[in-house]
């Protein structure tokens, strides 16, 4: 091992000792480059911009070296106002908050409505088989969070269009123009039903939308009159999208925007504005000293569009992007 190298992992140490303190603490820091944290490993970032500033928040991968899955059991909250300076919350949500879960604190997106912020989440159910999602809801963006029912939101009883037992994960929602709330999620297949204005119950069926080697991680932003469905595509994934007049479709597909992320089977997205400018945000598994798909760290780069409204293929970076006034 070259010199450099005990050098980037003993700052990774030293970094997880001094984050340990964010747990009660913000901790502040200058990205340098991608990816953005460097002292703990972050995943499926899912970002908000509320009252001029970004609110990130982030899976958690903490599988022991060499271990062959996923171990994440609190998301993070980080804060920005310049997409560079960046500041870590407390961890607002752990899945212990949610009685009715037994484990994995998997990807994850927070809206707000009405001065209350939302947090819905994918976890393992306690007791019906399967991945499951719940909602957390805080007056705060930055928390605390509680569990908003006491119950799922959607459990796997109730999604029938795979087989599988993690098809209800990913959620991801949008405030329509006219109000109307819509939760997106899934694995295997992209599921959507409407919201009541509580934000905490379905309003009506789910349903389901066809999408070209769709594996999971729907997001959808709207701009222009456009609404914009991205999702991970095919295994190890890339992130495609597809476009619509409606926010009930039909969606056509549109091309990929985003190649396999290095070092990582999944790539996860989330699509903002701030400031005037289009932002991609992902994770890689590029962090030493554990780098990979269980380890993955979360990335950022500038998303742009053509004339006509369709997207141009993101070019990840490895210096990421510049402080924005
Ligand atoms: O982090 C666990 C799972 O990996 C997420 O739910 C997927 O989107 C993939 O990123």
């Amino acid at each position: 091992m070259k010199i450099s190298h005990y050098l980037i992992a003993l700052s990774f140490v030293l970094g997880c000792l001094t984050s340990a303190k964010a747990t009660t603490l913000d901790t502040t820091f200058r990205a340098d480059g991608n990816p953005i944290i460097k002292y703990k490993y972050t995943a499926d970032p899912a970002a908000m911009v509320y009252k001029d500033k970004v609110y990130l928040y982030t899976g958690h991968d903490e599988a022991a070296p060499g271990h062959n899955g996923y171990t994440m059991h609190d998301w993070a909250c980080f804060t920005s106002t310049d997409m560079v300076n960046w500041t870590e919350h407390p961890s607002p949500l752990n899945v212990k908050e949610f009685k009715w879960a037994k484990a994995d604190a998997w990807a994850s997106q927070v809206i707000e409505r009405n001065g209350k912020s939302y947090w819905y989440v994918a976890v393992e159910h306690g007791t019906i088989p399967g991945k499951a999602i719940g909602v957390a809801v805080s007056d705060s963006p930055l928390g605390p969070f509680k569990d908003a029912r006491g119950s799922a939101l959607v459990t796997n009883d109730m999604t029938k269009a795979v087989k599988h037992s993690w098809d209800d994960i990913d959620p991801t929602v949008i405030i329509d123009k006219d109000g109307q709330a819509y939760l997106f999620w899934g694995n295997g297949i992209c599921y959507y039903a409407k919201l009541k204005s509580n934000m905490t119950e379905l309003d009506g069926e789910i349903k389901t939308i066809t999408l070209p080697h769709y594996t999971e991680a729907p997001w959808v932003h709207y701009r222009n009159g456009w609404y914009y469905l991205s999702y991970a595509y095919e295994f190890p994934e890339k992130i495609a999208y597809a476009m619509s007049k409606s926010i009930n479709g039909p969606w056509e597909y549109k091309g990929i925007i985003n190649e396999l992320a290095g070092n990582s089977n999944t790539n996860h997205q989330a699509i903002i504005e701030f400031k005037g400018q289009w932002y991609f945000i992902y994770h890689n598994g590029a962090l030493v000293p554990d780098a990979g798909s269980f380890h993955r760290s979360v990335c950022i780069d500038y998303l742009y569009y053509n004339k006509d409204g369709s997207i141009k293929r993101v070019i990840m970076t490895s210096e990421g992007v510049k402080p924005v006034k």
